[in-house]
């Protein structure tokens, strides 16, 4: 396998993502700023399907709207040339002063009202240029200190914002649905919807829940200590991931943004390995930075990267599963088991307790005494990952 990517595998890239300069709170940038219609024709040359921006990254913040529509134009005809499509798109709410103590949770009521402003021109543009999903990453909604921001407040003006903006598509008649972004802090001390399940439970909360789903970030929720797999999995059961964020980061510090596969290689593989099984019919999204480190060449080695890795471990995720020994294995550890109701069909809790097999006569220390047998599925998992399993078909 060549694991050179094509438009099919749906790999998708911010222009943030390749564009970025490298400024970070203690250096300037080390890299010239990258032209969109560049970052553009690069893409799409290294097989990637799919282009994602903020406003402000392709509009300058503030540009008259001739500018506008010059900087909208020439975009387009990129995306003609290149065939690469928008899947996505955002806002950003988050670089300009305006925002420093939020956008739709601003303590200034002016400031919530111009960010929905802000929010609704690009929506606008996303569903023109046929965005189906619009992202929301509320970088600057939090606080440092604890009076600063009255958090029940904050989550009634979160829920009018999303309501309002639900309440526009629907009106407008747009295909296009909301994917909430948490991250737990970066830049704010503390960011409302923190984690997936917070942004799970807020959504529930909204006029028209339907609308709503999430885009997880792997690295956002591994600097909360979280598995991201395991949150993915309940997004997947929620019926609720309409994105994802692919990158990787080291642990619990600072948002890294490491290239996809970096990081923590496991729980890339078992999210790869997810995903896949799972049927999860959206974009691959890259939300990485190359590092600062780098210079052109290495940014397009990074992005390239993100992909490779991607259809490795699709690869070894495949060869895993068609493992016949894998299958046994997976059959000893009782996985089929736990696929099984708990209860019979048309069993009730009556029957539950009249059923001495289940209490009375059940052999509690024999139960007790079953291994699981999960060391030896997790090694043949590792065998696979690292590459030293030769048994299978591989796809
Ligand atoms: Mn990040």
């Amino acid at each position: 396998m060549s694991y050179q990517p094509t438009p099919d595998d749906k790999f998708s890239f911010g222009l943030w993502t390749v564009g970025w300069q490298g400024r970070d709170p203690f250096g300037e940038a080390t890299r010239p700023a990258l032209d969109p219609v560049e970052a553009l024709q690069r893409l799409a040359g290294l097989g990637a399907y799919g282009v994602t921006f903020h406003d402000d990254d392709l509009i300058p913040f503030g540009a008259a709207p001739a500018e506008r529509e010059a900087h909208i134009k020439r975009f387009r005809q990129a995306l003609e040339a290149t065939g690469l499509v928008v899947p996505m798109a955002t806002t950003n709410l988050f670089t300009h002063p305006v925002f420093k103590d939020g956008a739709f949770t601003a303590n200034d009521r002016d400031v919530r009202r111009y960010a929905l402003r802000k929010t609704i021109r690009n929506i606008d543009l996303a569903a023109e240029l046929g965005a189906r999903t619009y992202v929301a990453w509320g970088g600057r909604e939090g606080a440092e200190s604890g009076a600063a921001k009255d958090v029940r407040d904050a989550l009634d003006r979160l829920k009018e914002a999303f309501d309002v903006l639900g309440e526009y598509v629907t009106e407008q008649g747009y295909d296009l649905r909301f994917a909430i972004e948490p991250k737990p802090n970066e830049p704010r001390g503390d960011i409302l919807l923190p984690t997936l399940g917070h942004a799970l439970a807020f959504i529930e909360r909204l006029e028209r829940p339907h609308l709503y789903g999430v885009n997880p970030e792997v690295g956002h929720e591994q600097m909360a200590g979280l598995n991201f797999p395991h949150g993915i999995a309940q997004a997947l059961w929620a019926g609720k991931l309409f994105h994802i964020d692919l990158n990787g980061q080291s642990g619990i510090k600072y948002d890294q943004d490491l290239r996809f596969g970096a990081g923590d290689l496991r729980a890339a593989f078992w999210l790869v390995d997810l995903l896949e099984s799972a049927g999860y019919a959206g974009p691959r999204h890259f939300d990485f930075k190359p590092p600062r480190t780098e210079g052109a060449d290495g940014v397009w080695a990074s992005a390239a990267g993100c992909m490779r890795n991607y259809l490795i471990l699709k690869e070894r995720s495949a060869a895993f599963r068609t493992d016949p020994e894998v299958q046994a294995a997976l059959r000893v550890s009782r996985l089929d088991q736990l696929a099984l109701p708990t209860l019979d069909e048309g069993e009730t809790a009556a029957d539950l307790l009249a059923d001495r097999t289940a209490f009375e006569d059940f052999d509690v220390e024999a139960a007790a005494d079953r291994g699981m047998a999960f060391e030896r599925l997790d090694q043949l998992a590792m065998d696979h990952l690292l590459g030293v399993r030769q048994v299978c078909n591989v796809p």
